[in-house]
């Protein structure tokens, strides 16, 4: 079986080791959201696409969810010392080497996509890891700051501020003239069932929506398309997807954002128990919902929920 599964970071991750453990013999094809991506000391850092290759090649800060297990902070701690900046985000030694080679790599002018293959190489994630376009992406967030409106990316946005702040506006630089990576609009044309894991629904799966000819593709894929609700009982899980919800006029509530990604694209929608009175009000937008348990706890709560989506693929196919 063909699977197709957009993803964002940490959530996107996570559902994709449970549905490895759910569907070993699936040949799941991974579209990686770059919008978070960020230029830092003059090195390309991928969060999303580091994020999911760590996850799944066994290399990830399992408590944190980024970054590298093991980690130590001393080219960090040297770049402070020589005033050179930001501080707020936490690059590791180990992690460095990563962005050393993607921008080295990208330098000599392999595209991201052949870059990404070939750090996937080394961490053999399981999956094919293709990011959603070649073409630089970077979301950045309008917020009002000591009285003063402007615009910040994305991670400066999460990391430094913690999303303290309204987001006013979220808007992906770059992904109107981008194009779908070489590998992504075939996968999705030949796949049999298409996911969308509990990634944020605006900064994850949006971005990645908003190159142009992925929604299209997907809506005219003919296969059963089912998504993740990553907000349950009226609330993220974890992040700030309340937040960028917010900034794009939709309620942080999981009927709210199946409603958003709109019927024109799911077929079908899982929801937690407790958001089970939301059931019938998504049943309505024509997609098919059900509730049934949605923490990833662990690998093997993941997988059921990929058991659960698989299923309800084959229920509205
Ligand atoms: P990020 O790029 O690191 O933010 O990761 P994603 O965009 O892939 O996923 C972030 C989203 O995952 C957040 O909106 C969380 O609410 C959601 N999430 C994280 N853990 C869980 C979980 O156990 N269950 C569900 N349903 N959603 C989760
Ligand atoms: N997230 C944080 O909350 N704090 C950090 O210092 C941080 C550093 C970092 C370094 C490399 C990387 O690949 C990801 C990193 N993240 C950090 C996560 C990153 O902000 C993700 O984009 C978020 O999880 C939201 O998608
Ligand atoms: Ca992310």
């Amino acid at each position: 079986m063909r699977i197709v599964v957009l993803a964002g970071g940490i959530g996107g991750a996570r559902f994709l080791r449970g549905l490895q453990q759910a569907a070993p013999e699936a040949d799941v094809t991974v579209i990686g959201n770059t919008g978070d991506d960020i230029h830092l000391f003059g090195l390309k850092v991928c969060p999303d696409l580091d994020t999911v290759m760590y996850t799944l090649g066994g290399g990830i800060n399992e408590d944190q969810g980024w970054g590298r297990q093991d980690e130590t902070f001393q080219v960090k701690s040297e770049l402070a010392a020589y005033g050179v900046g930001p501080e707020w985000f936490g690059l590791g030694d180990r992690d460095f080497a990563t962005h050393i080679v993607r921008t080295q790599m990208l330098s000599a002018g392999y595209p991201l996509s052949a870059v990404t293959e070939a750090l996937c190489d080394r961490w053999k994630p399981g999956v094919r890891l293709l990011p959603m376009s070649d073409d630089r992406v970077e979301t950045h967030v309008a917020v009002t700051v000591d009285g003063e409106r402007k615009v910040i990316h994305f991670q400066e946005y999460w990391v430094r501020l913690r999303a303290s702040v309204a987001a006013e506006a979220v808007v992906p630089v770059g992904a109107d003239q981008a194009e779908p990576a070489p590998g992504v609009l075939e996968a999705i044309a030949s796949a049999d069932v298409i996911l969308f894991p509990p990634s944020n629904p605006v900064v994850s799966v949006g971005t990645i929506l908003a190159v142009p000819g992925i929604r299209e593709a997907i809506a005219e894929a003919g296969v059963p398309v089912v998504g993740l609700s990553p907000i349950v009982g009226d609330a993220p899980v974890r992040g700030m997807a309340d937040k960028v919800l917010a900034a794009v006029g939709v309620e942080a509530t999981a009927a709210a954002v199946a409603r958003h990604y709109g019927s024109g694209l799911l077929d079908g929608w899982l929801v937690d128990t407790v958001d089970e009175a939301s059931v019938p009000a998504v049943d309505e937008a024509g997609i098919v919902c059900k509730a049934v348990p949605l923490m990833m706890t662990d690998v093997d709560a993941a997988a059921e929920m990929a058991r659960a989506a698989l299923a309800l693929a084959e229920e509205v196919r």
